[in-house]
């Protein structure tokens, strides 16, 4: 199964490039930068990623993304993610990054898309890997910021898919955002948002109804409600999850305990993603096995996931059929 998951030509939809940077390259960057890190090696860095929710994890996450400052950074961070999707056979990845956590910090908006994009580029010539580019917005930030981050993301239309909502779910519910995704929408946007992850079965139809998303992130706690898996299914509106990462936030117990397989078999449009690799330890071919393992699932069903993947991405019709 291992060797089967590894060769299995393979489709990241749900991924935040400042959560592939590893611990090695933070420290690094710290010293680049002159950023003094609250720990002293990499392994008190690393016994650090211990979270017991969504919100402890993100404190974390923020805190480390302080340490990318320069184009260069950004470039740095985007092109290892993206050798190490060579190495998992990974062939198209649609990556998350949140601006906000820079431009608060005062790194232009220009720095970080285009040490991004630079790479994304140089990716597709030196690697062949295909990507599409999705700019979140934090949701704990106001609708105004959210706006004046959409006015900068209009500049660069020909390299940033999508737009998407992530960080802190709870109170911070997907309506706040309904002005914001219609504009991205009307410029030509697709759209994505995290919902129902931690927060209720509600978020994700917000995301649906008010958002009127692409694709739901994560989006695991819709079998809290009959009705909206009938929805999801009848709509084969795509849910973008990521096991490892909802074991290592308490959303699940354990991966035995998750609900991907279940979903998988009434119907949804389910998918395997890593999310944050250097944090939550495992990159996508981990994901895969971990659910591979703990349901016994068969090369078939395995190979469904991918399929489905291809399906949920924002390729051209095209370009799905020759994947297909
Ligand atoms: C995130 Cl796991 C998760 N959830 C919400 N927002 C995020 N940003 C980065 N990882
Ligand atoms: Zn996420």
């Amino acid at each position: 199964m291992k060797g089967f998951i590894s060769g299995l030509p393979k489709v990241e939809l749900h991924l935040h490039l400042e959560g592939t940077l590893e611990p090695e390259l933070m420290f690094t960057l710290a010293e680049r930068n002159n950023v003094i890190l609250p720990y002293s090696s990499i392994e008190s860095l690393k016994a650090a990623y211990q979270f017991h929710d969504l919100q402890a994890f993100l404190d974390i996450y923020y805190q480390g993304a302080l340490v990318l400052q320069t184009e260069q950074d950004f470039y740095d961070l985007t092109y290892a993610y993206l050798k190490r999707c060579k190495e998992e056979h990974i062939i198209h990845t649609e990556v998350f990054f949140d601006p906000q956590i820079h431009t608060q910090t005062g790194t232009p908006f220009d720095t970080v898309t285009g040490g991004v994009t630079r790479a994304l580029k140089d990716g597709e010539a030196n690697l062949g890997i295909t990507s599409g580019l999705i700019m979140c917005f934090l949701r704990d930030l106001s609708e105004d910021e959210a706006i004046e981050t959409l006015k900068q993301a209009i500049l660069y239309k020909d390299d940033i898919v999508a737009v998407g909502l992530d960080s802190s779910e709870s109170g911070n519910p997907p309506e706040k955002f309904e002005r914001v995704f219609a504009m991205a929408r009307n410029t030509g946007f697709k759209t994505v948002a995290h919902a129902g992850e931690e927060g209720s079965a509600d978020y994700i139809w917000g995301a649906i109804n008010a958002l009127k998303v692409d694709r739901i992130d994560h989006g695991v706690r819709c079998s809290d409600d009959p009705k909206l898996v009938d929805y999801l299914v009848e709509h084969q509106l795509p849910l973008t999850v990521c096991p490892l990462s909802n074991v290592q936030l308490n959303v699940f117990d354990d991966i035995a305990h998750h609900n991907i397989v279940d979903l998988l078999k009434q119907g949804v449009l389910v998918t395997i993603n890593s999310d944050d690799p250097a944090y939550f330890g495992g990159y996508l071919n981990e994901n895969y096995l971990a659910v591979a393992e703990a349901f016994d699932l068969t090369k078939q069903e395995v190979a469904r996931f991918s399929e489905n993947a291809i399906k949920a991405s924002f390729l051209s019709d095209e370009k799905k059929q020759l994947l297909q």
